[in-house]
């Protein structure tokens, strides 16, 4: 019989190298990521997003540092990078090309209604930059350049994706059928991780209060003592609901490391407190951060080896991408060169 195999579907994520990593991203985005690869069903492109981390002023030789810590930490939570691409994108012209595009086809208020850039333009007033109000059009070209299908990002991220949808539709129906429209991929615990100390607020790595996030690279006894201090409230049950969002976020941390539903967490801490269950979710981070922090101390000695995987990395990509922007450029008008 012949052999039909269906071609895999494909994802594309990325992560902005523009600070240490935290939990949040951890639960929200890369531990998807590793399971979505491991499955095996799909096409996997994760990029560690450079040129969107300069919207926000950055100072060149931690942006250095935090790129190179970044793929160091994608291979130690797990990315295989032999097996498909993890890259730089600033090595891969297309999407500075495809986004110039993008930009001639968003609008002004579309862009304008963007929640993150709203916040970012309250906490960066003196860099309000152009990059920054049309990051979410360079975003869609991150991800229609691959014709992804899927694309694993945590909650904060679906009015970028829904823009991204948007500008496909838009430019499928004014230029005859060019992108997929893509499909977001948010967990269904921890796809938003709140802040330790204001739990109705986002786990950030820009946060002043630096008790408010666990950093992926952070030692551990400080894991600790941060989840010790983690704001909960007055009373004393280990459950989900109103006034009770400090708990429920230590809940969500404590699911996504450990694999239980909220409703076995609840039952595992009937009738104990807040100081067992806090030390039993210090425990199981604890325990997932530690084998990272070990392979990402071995990888990052190894600078030549991380040099060949993001190479290799960008000429997948760059094949993949440039495919994309030679389509889109004839059928914009351009002469072919
Ligand atoms: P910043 O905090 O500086 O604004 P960020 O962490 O929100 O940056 P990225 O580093 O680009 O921005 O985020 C990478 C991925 O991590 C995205 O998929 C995002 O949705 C996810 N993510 C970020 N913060 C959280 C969080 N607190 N909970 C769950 N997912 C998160
Ligand atoms: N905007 C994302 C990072 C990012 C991204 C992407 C995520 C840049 N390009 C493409 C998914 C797909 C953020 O988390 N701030």
């Amino acid at each position: 019989m012949e052999n039909i195999t269906e071609p895999k579907k494909r994802i594309l994520s990325g992560i902005q190298p523009s600070g240490a990593l935290t939990l949040g991203n951890y639960v929200g985005a890369l531990r998807n990521w590793v399971q979505l690869q491991k499955e095996d069903i799909y096409e996997c492109y994760y990029m560690i997003a450079d040129l969107h981390a300069i919207t926000v002023r950055q100072e060149p030789a931690a942006l250095r540092k935090n790129c190179m810590d970044l793929l160091a930490i994608f291979i130690a939570c797990g990315l295989d990078p032999e097996k498909e691409p993890i890259f730089f994108q600033s090595h891969v012209p297309a999407h500075t090309q495809l986004g110039w595009v993008l930009d001639c086809n968003t609008y002004m208020g579309e862009l304008s209604r963007m929640t993150q850039f709203k916040d970012k333009s309250k906490k960066h007033e003196n860099n309000i930059n152009a990059g920054l109000f049309t990051y979410p059009a360079l975003m869609a070209a991150d991800i229609l350049l691959y014709q992804a299908d899927l694309v694993p990002v945590g909650k904060d991220q679906t009015q970028h994706l829904e823009l991204a949808r948007d500008l496909a539709q838009r430019f499928n129906n004014a230029y005859s059928d060019t992108f997929k429209v893509p499909e977001g991929y948010i967990p269904k615990v921890g796809a938003k991780i709140m802040s330790l100390q204001e739990p109705t607020q986002k786990m950030s790595k820009s946060d002043p209060n630096e008790n408010s996030y666990i950093l992926m690279l952070v030692p551990i006894d400080k894991v600790v003592k941060k989840i010790k201090r983690a704001v909960t409230d007055s009373g004393s049950e280990v459950k989900r609901g109103e006034g009770k969002e400090g708990v429920e976020n230590l809940m969500s941390i404590y699911s996504a490391v450990t694999g239980k539903t909220m409703e076995d967490i609840e039952l595992e801490f009937e009738g104990k407190g807040y100081g067992d269950f806090k030390g039993a979710v210090a425990e199981a981070v604890a325990e997932t951060l530690k084998p990272i922090q070990e392979k990402h101390a071995d990888l990052i000695k190894n600078k030549d080896y991380l040099e060949t995987v993001y190479k290799r990395g960008a000429e997948m990509a760059n094949k993949t991408a440039m495919k994309t922007v030679s389509k889109v450029y004839r059928k914009v008008g351009f002469i072919q060169p």
